[in-house]
């Protein structure tokens, strides 16, 4: 039982813990034209990977649709895209092809 709770305490710090040793990829999922899930809150030298799950043309452009901010972009994705956040901040992003509906936002925070 001890053992098992020392484990349990590992994983929590790990989980939970102030500065995790090593970055994390958050998978973002295109699914029916839509970002899954739209708004995502990563730490800062975390990744983001996209990953269009479907026949259909999209993209994952930084900026308040429909105007391109040129931080990130990446044109009429096929299957994955991955950005490293090294910044905190706000990040919106939209599908140029789909402004109207395709928008989705990575909150980066501080250590
Ligand atoms: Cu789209």
């Amino acid at each position: 039982m001890k053992k098992v709770l020392a484990f349990t305490g590992i994983v929590l710090s790990l989980l939970f813990g102030p500065e995790p040793a090593w970055s994390e990829t958050v998978e973002v999922k295109i699914i029916k034209s839509t970002y899954i899930p739209a708004i995502i809150k990563i730490k800062k030298g975390d990744k983001v990977k996209w990953v269009n799950t479907e026949e259909l043309l999209h993209t994952v452009t930084s900026g308040k649709a429909p105007m391109p901010d040129g931080k990130f972009n990446a044109a009429y994705v096929k299957k994955e895209f991955e950005v490293t956040f090294d910044k905190p901040g706000f990040y919106d992003y939209f599908c140029e092809l789909h402004p109207a509906i395709m928008r989705g936002v990575v909150i980066v925070e501080a250590p």
